[in-house]
């Protein structure tokens, strides 16, 4: 309403929009009830543009950058944090292959994620590098003219349905986080396969699995960048791809946000609908107030990131940190409105509050944007002087 979207951005937010809301919405309770990933939301997904978005033009995508996927996650989020999460996770698997692929590369795979033919995941996390994601694991030994993996990621998104996978691993385990480097891994990879499925409290329909490596072979031309840059390459992913969790926030907070001013002006109580008591006024006030902070800060590390500018880190961290406090306080407060039927599987706000906590843990817990913003101020500060 107030962000002067360009055409092609109203255009890309209509699509996500109808799609969430014809395709996706009649499934959410079942997928959120059986977590599970359907294929139809996948074909649906593929029929649409929207896995073009974060594609340049050149290799078959819109090029349409941070803003169309902050958009459209925003739009799918409103109706399911969990469709919202396979899709942007797909963003994040192939921002690795954007930023720091060959030619040859992306020649090779773009096309094919833009069509979405092919899905792609992001793999950091082992059961010791979380936070510290410096602390990688997974090695990869140089053989000929193979990498040779052997170890394990944990808590994948879209592990198992991606047919890609950007994996940040160990060349060289003497020099610690300068010894990681990323490789791209598909599928049917000899000596890669998939372990535990998660039960997760909330973004239940994403597929959430772990990777394992044995002595699986991959091809040296896969490495993406150089050796060593690892590391960068997961935080300058991150740079981008946390303005998309901010994005999926802000749409978990929206979607609750107008279920609870639906039923205000529905449930009465004393005689009087809801909605006329000042403490339900206020805190729909209130809500929807955060919401637009969350909303206009993200479009604006969205425009930002999108303008080339290289220092991006700290807005993008604030952004995601803002935006997931934004979303579990507005979801709590969207239950609290609804009462007892809040509570219950019947509305979906209790879920909309299950799938806001993860934005405040993944892509960096907010305790790691807030160290990430506090070094940058002190960084800034220093090259002042
Ligand atoms: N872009 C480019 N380079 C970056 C960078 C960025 N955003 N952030 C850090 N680096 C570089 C640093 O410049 C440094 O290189 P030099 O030593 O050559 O200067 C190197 O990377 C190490 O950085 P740093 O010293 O800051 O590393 P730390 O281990 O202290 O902290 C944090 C890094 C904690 C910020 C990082 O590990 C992080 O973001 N952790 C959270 C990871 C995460 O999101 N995990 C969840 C995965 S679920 S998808």
């Amino acid at each position: 309403m107030y962000y002067n979207l360009l055409e092609e951005e109203k255009m890309i937010k209509e699509v996500a929009k109808n799609l969430a809301e014809e395709k996706i919405k009649p499934l959410r309770e079942e997928m959120d009830r059986k977590s599970y990933f359907p294929p139809e939301i996948r074909e649906e997904f593929g029929r649409s543009d929207l896995l073009r978005i974060f594609v340049p033009e050149e290799y078959e995508g819109l090029g349409m950058g941070t803003m169309g996927m902050a958009l459209a996650i925003e739009e799918l989020s409103i109706v399911d944090g969990g469709c919202a999460a396979a899709f942007a996770a797909n963003g994040l698997g192939a921002t690795p292959l954007v930023l720091f692929g060959s030619e040859e590369q992306k020649k090779k795979y773009l096309p094919l994620i833009a069509s979405g033919e092919k899905w792609v995941a992001f793999a950091l996390t082992e059961p010791e590098a979380g936070s510290d994601a410096g602390n990688v694991k997974l090695k990869a030994d140089k053989d000929g003219d193979h990498y040779v993996l052997n170890g394990n990621k944990i808590f994948i998104t879209n592990g198992g349905e991606a047919d890609y996978y950007a994996v940040i691993v160990a060349t060289d385990r003497t020099k610690g986080m300068r010894g990681l480097s990323a490789i791209f891994v598909e599928k049917d990879t000899e000596g890669f396969s998939f372990g535990k499925e998660e039960d997760k409290m909330g973004i239940r329909a994403a597929p959430t699995r772990e990777l394992v490596f044995s002595d699986c072979k991959v091809p040296k031309e896969n490495l993406l960048g150089k050796e060593g840059m690892g590391f960068m390459i997961a935080m300058r992913t991150f740079d981008r791809t946390r303005a998309g969790i901010a994005a999926q926030a802000v749409g978990i907070a929206q979607g609750a946000l107008t279920e609870a001013i639906s039923y205000a002006n529905i449930r009465k109580q004393f005689g009087k609908r809801i909605g006329e008591f000042q403490a339900i006024q206020i805190k729909l006030a209130e809500m929807a107030t955060k919401v637009e902070a969350a909303r206009a800060l993200t479009y604006l590390t969205a425009r930002y990131i999108d303008s080339g500018a290289s220092n991006i880190s700290k807005i993008s961290s604030q952004a995601k940190l803002f935006a997931s406090d934004v979303a579990m306080e507005v979801t709590t407060e969207a239950v609290q409105v609804l009462g007892g039927y809040g509570y219950m599987k019947d509305y979906p706000v209790e879920k909309m509050m299950r799938d806001a906590k993860i934005t405040q843990i993944y892509e960096g817990t907010s305790e790691i944007q807030k160290l990430v913003i506090a070094r940058e101020l002190l960084k800034e500060d220093l090259r002042k002087k």
